[in-house]
């Protein structure tokens, strides 16, 4: 089993939540590896921010992609190789703010992906402006005076839009976490991870988080009372909310077909579009 790790520098603040997200991962590939989903079987994305970071601290293949975009790279990755397992890894600021749009309809189309959202409630990267996830009163270089908007809660927006495996994980609960990931690659269809990220630099939620968060040992039988558990604040639920087993997009789009194995040479492709052509 490889250990995942890479050469590369590691410039996450000292004790940021994003370490215990990293080892989650490693730990989740070596089960997965054990189970026939080889690294090569992999590929990874993830969108701009500190979060991000973890592409150059895994050696999986992939490639970055942009603020907000991974969740949509991911679902070309796959739609191109549907053998391919994929993961995109997100920040609070980049999935529900401007990758939102691509992260609902991935759960709207029930895409065979798995996304992790790093939820620190803050940009880090930039320095700590608030996000969709930061609470009332937030403040920052943006809302000095404190934030006077209520955020999101991402496991009811994903409930909502139809994402069939929809977990909340901490690093904190590493093993557990571990075990998300685990789950979340296994499942067929659109996966959902919101990972409780404290920022130890911009929004330091260690204590909130190791006070009022809680595993939950069942998954909610019912999407209303998926719905209500994810709503409940204190104590804040850890677990699985929702999984449940429903055709994919691509197994629906194209059965049988993965363009990568069945790509054409040069020569039959110019044919092909030359008869296109000839009797257009
Ligand atoms: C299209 C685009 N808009 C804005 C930015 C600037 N930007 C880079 S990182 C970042 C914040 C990322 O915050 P988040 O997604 O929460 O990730 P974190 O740094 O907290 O892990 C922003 C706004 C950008 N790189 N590209
Ligand atoms: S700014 Fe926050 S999220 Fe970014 S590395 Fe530092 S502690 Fe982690
Ligand atoms: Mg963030």
């Amino acid at each position: 089993m490889r250990n995942l790790k890479t050469p590369a520098e590691n410039t996450w603040c000292p004790g940021c939540g994003n370490f215990g997200i990293l080892s989650a991962v490693r730990k989740a590939v070596a089960r997965l590896e054990d189970e026939g989903v080889t690294a090569s079987r992999l590929a990874i994305s993830a969108g701009i921010g500190c979060h991000a970071k973890i592409f150059d601290y895994l050696a999986l293949s992939g490639f970055y992609s942009i603020h907000g975009r991974e969740m949509a790279t991911v679902q070309g990755m796959k739609l191109a190789n549907p053998d391919l397992s994929v993961i995109a890894f997100a920040g609070d600021g980049d999935a529900y703010g401007e990758g939102l749009v691509h992260l609902l309809f991935a759960a709207k189309r029930n895409a065979d992906i798995t996304v992790v959202v790093h939820d620190n409630g803050v940009y880090g990267l930039t320095t700590g402006q608030f996000t969709p996830t930061s609470p009332e009163g937030f403040k920052g270089p943006s809302t000095p005076g404190g934030n006077v908007e209520r955020p999101f809660n991402p496991l009811a927006l994903m409930l909502e839009a139809g994402a069939t495996f929809v977990a909340r994980g901490y690093p904190g609960s590493l093993d557990h976490l571990a075990d998300l990931i685990v789950r979340a690659v296994r499942h067929r269809g659109c996966s959902f991870i919101d990972v409780l990220q404290p920022c130890v630099t911009y929004n330091d939620t260690y204590d909130r988080y190791n006070e009022h968060a809680g595993l939950m040992d069942d998954t909610p039988a019912t999407l209303d009372e998926a719905l209500a558990r994810a709503r409940q604040e204190d104590p804040l639920l850890l677990g699985v909310f929702r999984d449940e087993d429903k055709p994919t997009f691509h197994e629906k789009l194209m059965p049988d077909r993965n363009p990568v194995r069945d790509r054409l040479d040069r020569a039959s492709r110019i044919r092909r579009m030359t008869t296109l052509y000839n009797n257009r």
